[in-house]
């Protein structure tokens, strides 16, 4: 398998540690998410979203998005357990994946509008505000996550706060959010995650 990727890419995070997580072999092409000269040639093939992280199977077969890729991932062995089956558990393992998915967009939305010339104070507020939500309705649900088994719901919402480390270091969000900072040092000390953390490109 051949995973297009990005070491700075909060997606491809979450992707690669479940690689690191199941201990599954795979290779890997790095594929520039700022600069889009040679994006087409790379992915237009594959994904016409020209987006990463995109998974081309052996047989040729190309995976999008990080969801669909980290679902086939767990049901390689023909043993899912980090998209339960069972519908009430699967349906909040999908919620939480949801949720931290959503949580990482809003954070590079804030990051790309941070990095232009004439950001927008508006958007900005904005992406504030609902980072702030996020946060509090993760500390509130945080035992529940203690609680119960590892799923892909943790793994999303633990690549986000993983990435809200990476580029808002000076945002201290464990101010406020005790139990989810406890959660997280504890999702953060697992040997996958640890082994996978964004890495820093400047
Ligand atoms: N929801 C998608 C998001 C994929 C995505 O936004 N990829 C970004 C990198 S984090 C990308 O390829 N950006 C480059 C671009 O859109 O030009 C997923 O979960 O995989």
């Amino acid at each position: 398998m051949l995973l297009y990727d990005s070491p700075v890419s909060g997606n491809c995070y979450k992707v690669r540690l479940l690689f690191a997580h199941l201990g599954v072999e795979y290779q890997r092409r790095e594929v520039d998410v700022v600069d889009r000269s040679n994006r087409r040639e790379l992915l237009g093939a594959l994904n016409p979203a020209l987006r990463v992280p995109t998974l081309v199977l052996d047989d040729g077969m190309a995976l999008y998005d990080s969801p669909v890729i980290c679902e086939y991932l767990d049901a390689l062995d023909g043993k899912p357990q980090l998209f339960p089956l069972e519908r009430e558990r699967r349906m909040l393992a999908l919620r939480r994946q949801a949720l931290g998915d959503g949580f990482l967009d809003l954070l590079v939305l804030a990051r790309n509008e941070r990095l232009r010339d004439q950001a927008s104070q508006a958007l900005l507020t904005s992406t504030a505000v609902r980072t702030a939500a996020v946060l509090d309705s993760l500390e509130r649900e945080s035992d529940a996550l203690a609680a119960s088994a590892f799923d892909i719901g943790h793994i999303a919402i633990g690549c986000a706060l993983s990435y809200l480390d990476f580029r808002f270091a000076e945002e201290d969000w464990r101010k406020g959010h005790p139990r989810l900072a406890i959660w997280y040092a504890v999702f953060a000390a697992r040997p996958s995650v640890e082994a996978t953390l964004p890495v820093d490109d400047s």
